[in-house]
């Protein structure tokens, strides 16, 4: 237990494309495995319903409850704060909602494609939502604001909150206060697979949702894997998660300490976690420093033994020059990237694969994390390189529209007919040579 509590170190211009490769990979989740585990769970809420909710969350959470779901208003008791926490998540409630109310999609779009031939698009929320807050080794109730939040904004009409009871079947009051903030329609006291398959199959009182937000461990990913695919269920997903993970950019004009405090911030989430470290031509007396801060700062931390797996996997990569090293953040597209380098803005311009970016000195991802205004629900395990992390759109969606005149039916119609033609689906063409008299 006192051995240092150090990343392994790697020179980037020394490692061969397999060992880069092999850099780039972030531990291997078996998700076959989970699919067969959670299967028997999902099918047992979706046949059984609250009954199986109930013995299931005794089962896993050891909360014997009489009832599964709670509906506003919430009492007061349930959401007793101090001042301070109050004011905080009040705060931060204030940031990311005026940060997720600029990104709603309130205005339709208009394009006259030819004279006479209009189409449009226009945004609709997602009628019912279900957001999951994971419970275990930390209450979240910074992600029920990430996830309630943007709900609220695209104007969800069903928002039902699932989050692990307690054992003594009570929910946090901090994520009690938050589900009230965002005007949670319902609470539903059930986590793991067992809270998915209830928000896809609805209960005898859980209200069925259309698509399911939020991260969770294993089980959580696995089931709503399994629930995405189900066309009875009938719901979406919002990304597949994993675990959660940073990287950090740093040059000569970066602190040590920072650096340091900065990748223990995001390595304290779990055993998972992964945090890389690319030293931008960094003196070895800086690199060292930064080593030996993380070792220091980590053991007083309460979540040390956390800690200690998480950077045990973790990885320092030396580059010569920043080009290199933003090639490496692309092709490893982080969940979150920190810029701790002398033309941080600059550099921007450059990251084509991140979840979310922190620019320079003073942004540490907490602020990201918790209340700047931008979201803490990204993707992760490389994801970034095709998945937004959850915003306002993911609670809209859009519909599209047309409307044609006489003359832009007069005009467009010799095309449809003869694509139809092409086609061989003769209904079709008819369906303009008709209108046009041609027939
Ligand atoms: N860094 C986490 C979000 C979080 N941090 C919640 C603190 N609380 C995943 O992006
Ligand atoms: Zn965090």
């Amino acid at each position: 237990l006192n051995s240092a509590i150090s990343m392994r170190k790697y020179t980037a211009a020394s490692l061969s494309p397999t060992d880069r490769a092999q850099l780039l990979r972030r531990p291997v989740l078996k998700f076959d495995d989970m699919i067969t585990k959670v299967k028997p769970i999902v099918d047992y809420v979706r046949t059984r319903g609250d009954a199986a909710l109930l013995e299931l969350t005794a089962k896993f959470d050891k909360a014997r409850l009489d009832s599964t779901v709670v509906f506003p208003p919430f009492s007061p008791e349930s959401m007793q704060l101090d001042e301070p926490v109050r004011t905080a998540i009040d705060a931060a409630y204030a940031n990311i909602r005026k940060f997720h109310e600029a990104q709603a999609d309130g205005d339709t779009l208009v394009v006259e494609t030819i004279p006479g031939v209009v189409c449009s698009r226009f945004a609709r929320p997602i009628a019912r939502v279900g957001l999951y807050v994971p419970g275990g080794t930390a209450v979240l109730p910074s992600t029920a604001l990430m996830l309630g939040i943007p709900a609220q904004v695209a104007g969800c009409h069903e928002i039902v909150l699932a989050t692990p009871p307690r054992p003594d079947g009570s929910i946090s009051p901090e994520v009690m206060y938050v589900a009230h903030l965002v005007g949670a329609s319902a609470v539903l006291k059930a986590g793991g697979a067992q809270a998915v398959a209830a928000l896809a199959y609805g209960t005898q009182t859980v209200p069925k949702v259309d698509k399911i937000f939020g991260p969770g461990n294993q089980w959580v990913t696995a089931a709503k894997m399994l629930v995405q695919n189900d066309t009875d269920a009938l719901v979406a997903i919002d990304m597949p998660a994993g675990p959660s993970e940073v990287l950090i950019i740093a040059d000569r004009t970066c602190e040590p300490a920072h650096v340091a405090a900065d990748l223990l911030s995001q390595a304290e989430h779990g055993i998972d976690s992964q945090v890389v470290l690319v030293s931008v031509n960094l003196p070895a007396s800086v690199l060292s420093e930064i080593e030996s801060q993380i070792d220091t700062q980590a053991r007083a931390l309460e979540r040390v033994d956390i800690i200690r797996q998480s950077v045990a996997k973790s990885i320092i990569v030396q580059v010569e020059d920043l080009e290199t090293a933003l090639a490496f953040s692309n092709d490893y597209a982080p969940e979150h990237l920190i810029l701790y380098i002398e033309k941080a803005a600059a550099a921007v311009a450059h990251v084509q694969n991140a979840g979310s970016v922190f620019v320079g000195p003073f942004s540490p991802e907490s602020c990201g994390d918790y209340a700047s205004g931008t979201n803490h629900t990204l993707p992760t395990n490389g994801y970034a390189r095709q998945f937004s992390g959850v915003n306002t759109l993911s609670f809209q969606k859009h519909i599209t529209s047309q409307e044609l005149t006489a003359d832009g039916l007069k005009a467009l119609g010799p095309v449809v007919a003869t694509l139809a033609d092409c086609e061989g689906l003769q209904a079709h063409a008819n369906a303009v040579r008709i209108r046009l008299g041609l027939i």
